[in-house]
């Protein structure tokens, strides 16, 4: 791995330049202020985190380093991984040493492959996928090392970059046995040497031998990595790192954050509510009745799911990115056919709800993510989120290494009570 630590070692070196020109030039510079409403809304829109990894757009979505959604869809998983912690792309060598130490850590050790046997089936997919990954938090050579007082500061982003290829390389494993032995109640799959990390993770699920399925595990991995800082499962795993804890207790606490229906647990709602449509119109509902079932489910208080986020304003470039693989794949697909028709009609009703209150009426990833899995075969929808926790780990993993590289500190921020505001505001 020496040339991808060298690379990252760059990465980290130039971009701790930069903040060196900050703090001297600028240290006690204002960049923003923060309202009322944004402290008791969620901190929403308040600037308040520095993120090396990636940088999300109102507008034009998710950019990692210079690039944009269309310029990196086709790359692997693998490659992703390594703009995110390097800012480069990986050369021809660069990619196949990266790939060697990830196929040569694939093996699950012997204890892990216990505990998965014997975690109780009614788990949720992805509270036993996060036990996992916390199961294996001894493997954590980081924390060996700190215990054993054989690290310095600097050094703590190398043994961070070593935990991460080890846990990224047991993923597709990890999570495979997860699906095919409590999911699908069948032996797991081997570990296939000649197959990249993407197209093993499909190979080890088994459910599809088609190459457009491995291209289509591939895509979801990479749309899914990294959604800038501030989101709640980037941001508690990093909030969690930030004191240290490895990259095995920082990962399991992020998952844990993106299992809420608010946020990763959207795609396998959004495949429920599209099931429920057709349950209840047939496989080919008209725009009326969409219309009017969207409606039911406002007036009932519930959200429609996959619709609206914190940060964007327009249409996901990752539901773009994903719509036209499902044209491209499978166009004749009911489901895609019904995603279609609610993307004609939810964001003009979202338009006008709670008097334009909804800041963005249009679909996120999660709107379609679903629906390709559940046409490639995976029909088991409480698994959806482990796909979408897999391929953010790459992002837990990346932001925990270039913070610890730039020597950030543990992240405290200060909280005050209503009635220190409401003093505040009364000496404003
Ligand atoms: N359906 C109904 N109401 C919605 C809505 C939706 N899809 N999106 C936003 N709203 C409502 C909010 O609930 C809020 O209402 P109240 O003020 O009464 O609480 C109001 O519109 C304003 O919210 P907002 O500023 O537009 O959105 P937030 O930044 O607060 O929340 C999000 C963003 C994603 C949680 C929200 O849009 C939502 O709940 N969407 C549906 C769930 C979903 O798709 N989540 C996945 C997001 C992507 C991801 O993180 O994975």
């Amino acid at each position: 791995m020496e040339q991808f630590k060298n690379n990252v070692k760059k990465r980290i070196d130039y971009l701790g330049m930069e903040i060196a020109w900050m703090l001297r030039e600028h240290g006690k510079t204002v960049v923003g202020e923060v309202s009322v409403k944004q402290l008791l809304g969620g901190m929403r829109g308040l600037t308040a985190l520095v993120c090396n990894t990636s940088y999300v757009d109102p507008y034009r979505g998710l950019f990692i380093s210079d690039y944009a959604i269309p310029e990196f869809e086709d790359k692997l998983p693998e490659e992703i991984f390594y703009l995110l912690c390097a800012g480069k792309f990986p050369n021809e060598t660069e990619l196949a040493e990266l790939q060697e130490e990830l196929a040569f850590r694939a093996e699950l050790p012997d204890y892990l492959w216990t505990f998965i046997r014997q975690l109780p089936r009614h788990l949720h997919p992805m509270t036993m996928f996060s036990l996992c990954v916390l199961a294996l938090e001894g493997e954590s050579v980081f924390k060996q090392k700190y215990e054993a007082g054989e690290l310095g500061k600097s050094e703590y982003w190398e043994y961070m970059l070593e935990d991460a290829v080890s846990l990224l390389a047991k993923l597709p494993a990890l999570a495979a046995a997860i699906y095919r032995i409590h999911l699908l109640r069948e032996e797991p799959m081997d570990y296939h040497p000649s197959l990249d990390w993407g197209s093993n993770l499909a190979h080890m699920l088994g459910v599809n031998p088609e190459l457009s399925f491995a291209e289509l595990v591939r895509l979801y991995m990479v749309l899914h990595c990294d959604h800038e800082g501030g989101n709640v499962s980037a941001f508690t795993s990093r909030v969690v790192n930030s004191a240290l804890s490895n990259l095995y207790y920082a990962t399991s606490a992020g998952l844990n954050g993106l299992a809420g229906p608010l946020h990763g647990l959207a795609n396998q709602v959004c495949l429920r509510f599209i099931r429920g449509i057709h349950e209840r119109f047939g496989e080919s509902p008209g725009t009326d009745q969409l219309d009017a079932f969207v409606r039911e489910e406002l007036d009932a208080g519930r959200v429609i799911p996959g619709y609206g986020h914190a940060v964007l304003r327009v249409t996901d470039p990752r539901f773009t990115a994903f719509m036209e693989f499902g044209n491209r794949h499978c166009p004749n697909s009911p489901f895609l056919q019904t995603v279609k028709k609610l993307y004609y009609v939810v964001p003009n009703i979202l338009k006008t709800y709670k008097e334009g209150k909804v800041a963005n009426p249009y679909p996120n990833v999660d709107a379609i993510s679903g629906t390709l899995l559940y046409q490639f075969g995976i029909s088991h929808f409480d698994f959806y989120t482990v796909m979408f926790g897999i391929s953010r780990t790459f992002g837990f993993c990346a932001q925990s290494i270039i913070a610890l590289g730039l020597n950030q500190p543990i992240i405290r921020p200060k909280s005050v009570t209503n009635k220190w505001l409401m003093d505040a505001l009364e000496r404003a």
